[in-house]
């Protein structure tokens, strides 16, 4: 495994290179072309520029995250053909570029979701959380403005105002989509990828949906061991894969998080090492990423991605505000640093007790 940071670029991002550079381990960002919206063209020379960037500052670039899919794609519009069409330029470009990870969602209208930004743990620190009774008691548009006031200045993925100003027509666009259109055309888009990720060895890495189940009435279909395991063979390619983010899959507490990983076993490109605790089943916070703070056993995780050969890059997920650090709700530099260093060394104990034997 390769222990990597999700950096969001020079002009987003309140973590630098440079800092990044200074986590023990750490020696790939996760990034993107922040500033694109879907559809549009990432051109060999922008990501040639921002993979320079990079590696002038020591690092290399492991993964990107995202290419976001447009929802002509995910809606199946009559547009979809010429926004693939895109997308294989993205990726053939990507590969141009020795870029060979891409992790994307198929989520509807919103991408991740959480009802809050900066809810207060009892140290002090503040945390992203989720309580399903919020969401139930909120009207989609509202959804935007409501967390719109705690990003701390910046510009949250997958809730890029450009986007969130359209939630009206994106709610009209996906009215008459159920769960297996969807699915339908998630492995119409996969099928058209496939030759330009097999012609440049590109790892497509599914995200899951967060939460795991259905918000506002909108389908979400990868959510469940069966789910995600029905889509690896309808397109049974090693570069159709998954990222494997245990805070996404964790919010149902049905997922058995290893077990999964096993199940996935040569098919998982990229993971998100993450811990929740949940205070019932319908809410949770998001703790630090060690065991005994949340609710997942997070050695039988990694051990689980350890025993099934998983060698792509690691990120540590949402991380806590703490030390009166001001960044992007979930992606400050301290308690991600934290966070890696753990991963790390449970890593690092796991290996040495297999290849020595105890
Ligand atoms: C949230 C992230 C997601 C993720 C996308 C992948 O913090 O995990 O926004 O990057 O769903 O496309």
């Amino acid at each position: 495994m390769e222990m990597t940071l999700r950096w969001y670029g020079s002009k987003h991002d309140t973590v630098t290179l440079e800092q990044i550079r200074q986590i023990p381990g750490v020696t790939g960002v996760i990034t993107m072309l922040y500033d694109k919206q879907p559809g549009d063209l990432w051109t060999q020379e922008e990501i040639h520029a921002l993979k320079e960037e990079v590696e002038a500052a020591g690092l290399h670039i492991a993964g990107i995250e995202s290419v976001n899919v447009s929802d002509a794609i995910k809606a199946g519009t009559a547009d979809r053909d010429k926004d693939i069409a895109t997308y294989i330029e993205c990726l053939r470009n990507l590969g141009k570029e020795d870029i060979h990870l891409v992790c994307y969602n198929f989520m509807p209208v919103f991408d991740w979701t959480r009802t809050e930004l900066a809810r207060k743990r009892a140290d002090g620190s503040t945390v992203l959380a989720y309580t399903q009774e919020a969401v139930d008691n909120l009207v989609p548009e509202k959804m935007f403005d409501s967390i719109a006031s705690d990003m701390n200045g910046t510009m949250m993925p997958g809730w890029e105002p450009e986007r969130m100003a359209k939630v009206k027509e994106l709610f009209e666009l996906y009215k008459n989509i159920d769960e297996e259109t969807l699915f339908n055309n998630l492995v119409y888009f996969l099928k058209a990828i496939m030759p330009v990720c097999n012609e440049y060895d590109i790892k497509m890495a599914i995200h899951p949906d967060d939460p795991a189940w259905p918000v506002f009435g909108l389908p979400r279909i990868i959510r469940s061991e069966e789910k995600i395991l029905r889509l690896m063979n309808a397109v049974d390619d090693v570069h159709n894969g998954v990222t494997f983010c245990a805070g996404s899959y964790g919010t149902s507490l049905k997922n058995d998080l290893p077990h999964m990983i096993r199940a996935l076993k040569g098919r998982v490109h990229f993971a998100h090492v993450r811990n929740l605790k949940f205070n019932t089943p319908d809410d949770f916070e998001e703790a630090c990423h060690l065991s005994s703070d949340g609710t997942f056993d997070m050695y039988e995780i990694v051990r689980a991605l350890y025993e099934t050969g998983f060698n792509g890059p690691i990120r540590p997920d949402h991380g806590r505000m703490i030390w009166g650090e001001v960044a992007m709700p979930g992606y400050g530099l301290y308690d991600r640093a934290l966070g890696a260093c753990y991963i790390e060394g449970l890593w690092e104990a796991i290996e040495k007790a297999e290849t020595r034997g105890f």
